[in-house]
C-alpha cells in the first residue's frame, strides 16, 4: 500500500491548547500520533512510505478562500513583528484570536486580530511558526494520494497531519488549517463522481460546508452527536445539502456508547447510499477517535471494528483515497490505522 506523508509536520506542535472552558492543556494533536501509527505501520510488509509532490497553490484555493489562505501564510510573523516581547521566547506562544466576528458581518477585518475572530472558529487551531508549511505539506499528501488512486485506479493512503475535516472555506478549527479530504476531492471531481465517507469521530463540518450545495460530491459524515460533542452547530440528521446539492449530503449524529453493531449497521447505511450514488472515486476521512479508549471520544468501536470497518469500505470495489484525521494518544492508534488499512494492501 502506498502511503503518502512527510515529515515536515513535525515543527507544527502548539505548546498547549485551550480546551472546553477555556481550560490550558497541552495539545492534542501532536507528532505523538504520527509517531505511534509509522511505528504501526512499519512493522507490517505491505506499507511503502512515499514523499508527497507539490500541487502548489492552486488545488487549494479552488476550495478555501484565497485571502483565508493568505492570512495563515502570514499570521505567525505578524504577530511577532506587531509585539517585540513575542520574540523572548517565541515557543511558548500560539496564535489565537480573544475575539470571534459569529459571521455577523461580511466585512472582513483588517487588523490582525480581526481576522483572527473571523478566520478561526475555535481555540483549538493554534498558530505557531511552521503551521502553514506543516499545513501545506499535509495537503499535498491528500493530494498525491489522490493522483496515485486516479492513475493506477488502486487505494492510496495519505498519512496527513494537521487533519482537515474541520476547516471551512474561510476559517480553521479543530486542528484543521487546510481541509485535505476537500482538497483531494475537488481535485478527483474533476476526473469522475466522488463520494467522500467521514467516519471520524466528530462531525466534517468544513467538509459539509465546502460541498453543500454540490451534487456531483456526495459527502456522509458518522460522528457523535453534535447534541452533546464538538463542533455543536453543524452535524445534525436534518441538514441535507441546499440547491442543487440537495440530497447530496447525509448526516449519522450517533449516541455516546456507540458500539461495533451499532456503528457498522450505521456504516451500512451509509455505503449503501454511496453505492446508489454510483461514484467513480471514493475518499474517506479517516479518525481513529471513534475508538474505545481514545481520550476525544465516547464511542466503543473495538480494534476488530477496524478491521471490519474497512473490510466492508473495501468491498464497495472502488479507488479510494484514505486520509488521516483524527484519532488521539492511545494504547492502539497504530493498529487500528492498521487494521483499517490492511484490507487496502
Ligand atoms: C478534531 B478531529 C472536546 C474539545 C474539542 C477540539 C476537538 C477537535 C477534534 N471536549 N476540541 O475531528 O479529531
Ligand atoms: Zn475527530
Amino acid at each position: 500500500m502506498k502511503i503518502f506523508y512527510s515529515d515536515e509536520h513535525r515543527k507544527h506542535f502548539p505548546p498547549f491548547e485551550l480546551f472546553d472552558g477555556g481550560k490550558r492543556v497541552p495539545y492534542f494533536e501532536n507528532p505523538d500520533r504520527m509517531d505511534r501509527i509509522l511505528t504501526a505501520l512499519k512493522k507490517t510488509d505491505w506499507a511503502e512510505f512515499i514523499e508527497p509532490t507539490d500541487f502548489g497553490l492552486d488545488p487549494i484555493h479552488a476550495v478555501h478562500d484565497k485571502a483565508y489562505i493568505n492570512f495563515l501564510a502570514s499570521c505567525w510573523t505578524e504577530w511577532l513583528d506587531s509585539d517585540p516581547t513575542l520574540a523572548e521566547a517565541p515557543e511558548t506562544h500560539a496564535f489565537l484570536p480573544a475575539t470571534f466576528a459569529l459571521r455577523r458581518t461580511p466585512r472582513v477585518p483588517s487588523s490582525l486580530h480581526g481576522k483572527g475572530g473571523y478566520y478561526m472558529m475555535d481555540l483549538s487551531a493554534c498558530i505557531v511558526e511552521d503551521t502553514y508549511k506543516a499545513s501545506l505539506a499535509s495537503a499535498n499528501c491528500a493530494l498525491s494520494a489522490a493522483e496515485y488512486a486516479f492513475s493506477n485506479q488502486q487505494p492510496a493512503f495519505g498519512l496527513c497531519r494537521p487533519p482537515g475535516h474541520h476547516a471551512g472555506k474561510d476559517y480553521a478549527g479543530g486542528y484543521c488549517f487546510i481541509n485535505n479530504a476537500s482538497v483531494a476531492a475537488n481535485w478527483l471531481s474533476l476526473k469522475g463522481k466522488v463520494a467522500l465517507l467521514d467516519i471520524d469521530y466528530h462531525v466534517g463540518n468544513g467538509t459539509q460546508e465546502i460541498f453543500y450545495e454540490r451534487n456531483d460530491v456526495l459527502t456522509i459524515s458518522i460522528h457523535g452527536d453534535p447534541e452533546f460533542e464538538y463542533p455543536h452547530y453543524f452535524g445534525f440528521a436534518d441538514e441535507t445539502g441546499a440547491g442543487a446539492g440537495l440530497g447530496f449530503h447525509r448526516n449519522f449524529p450517533l449516541p455516546k456508547d456507540t458500539d461495533d453493531v451499532k456503528y457498522l449497521s450505521t456504516l451500512d447505511e451509509a455505503l449503501n447510499m454511496i453505492k446508489e450514488f454510483a461514484p467513480e472515486y471514493l475518499v474517506i476521512s479517516a479518525g481513529m477517535d471513534i475508538f474505545d479508549g481514545d481520550p476525544l471520544g465516547t464511542f466503543k468501536v473495538t480494534q476488530n471494528g477496524f478491521t471490519e470497518i474497512g473490510k466492508r469500505i473495501y468491498a464497495l470495489d472502488l479507488p479510494t483515497v484514505i486520509l488521516m484525521e483524527g484519532g488521539y494518544a492511545n494504547e492502539a492508534l497504530g493498529t487500528n490505522t492498521v487494521n483499517l488499512l490492511e484490507n487496502f494492501k
